[in-house]
């Protein structure tokens, strides 16, 4: 008859050693294609929350560096941040440009700041749209002609100031009964974030409230700091060489 274990023998018996897994197997880190910008930062801030090992690719859009034909294959459309993830679907890598469409794909594999349920899904990717279909494209423009255009048209200045003061005012609106955009803090926020933060350059926001202390909140979060930090240090003020490779672009 086997000996019943005593406590001595159960506390001296080997830990068993199981093959590793593939879910135990370090993972490889995801391949970033950035630059400090409002959004690069979207994704810098993602991986952070995350957790996830990732590897910097600068792409110095001032040197012209998103034209280069290795990156064209990744992202057609000349512009970052985009991603490769060696362990895409079925193991095999990925790559994804466009920021919603990485925030999207990050949020669905790792199953978080991208709820399941359909309803506070719907909520994350209204907000999600909202930000690259609006308030990206019009605090560009803005961008453009306050700080960068060298001819100076107030139409254009007015026009997209306007539309970015419009647009915070509807964030501060549903802000003021949330504490984020879209129930817990999700890809939403994270798209937004660097965005209203360049726009309180020439925006007072004073006259909203609710989205500054949204700002301040998201702000502190310690990945948030770590993901707005990622590469700060390379950006330089805009040269007549950058502005060759960055505006006026047709094509070809
Ligand atoms: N819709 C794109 C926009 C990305 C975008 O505009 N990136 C800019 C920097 S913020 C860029 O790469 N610019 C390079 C260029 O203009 O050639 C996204 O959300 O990923």
């Amino acid at each position: 008859m086997a000996k019943k274990p005593t406590r001595k023998s159960v506390k001296r018996a080997r830990p068993v050693r199981r093959k590793a897994t593939k879910a135990q197997k370090p993972a490889k880190p995801i391949a970033l294609y950035y630059w400090p910008t409002p959004n690069g930062h979207k994704v810098s801030i993602m991986l952070e929350e995350l957790g996830v090992p990732y590897q910097l690719h600068p792409i110095d859009i001032g040197r012209g560096e998103q034209f280069a034909p290795s990156f064209l294959k990744i992202a057609p459309n000349n512009r970052m941040p985009a991603i490769v993830d060696p362990d895409g679907p079925g193991g095999r890598p990925v790559s994804v440009f466009e920021s919603g469409a990485i925030l999207q794909y990050l949020g669905r594999k790792y199953g978080r700041f991208y709820p399941q349920e359909e309803r506070l899904r719907i909520q994350v990717e209204e907000w999600l749209f909202w930000q690259v279909g609006g308030l990206g494209p019009m605090a560009g423009q803005a961008n453009h002609f306050l700080v960068y255009a060298k001819e100076d048209l107030p139409y254009a200045k007015k026009r997209y100031s306007d539309e970015v003061h419009r647009l915070c005012g509807v964030m501060n609106k549903r802000l003021a009964t949330r504490k984020f955009l879209a129930g817990a803090y999700s890809i939403a926020d994270m798209a937004c974030w660097s965005w209203v933060l360049s726009a309180g350059k020439y925006t007072n926001m004073d006259e909203f409230p609710n989205l500054k202390a949204w700002r301040d909140r998201v702000g502190k979060r310690p990945a948030v700091v770590r993901g707005k930090a990622l590469g700060a240090d390379r950006r330089k003020p805009m040269t007549d060489a950058d502005r060759k490779h960055l505006f006026g672009q047709r094509a070809k």
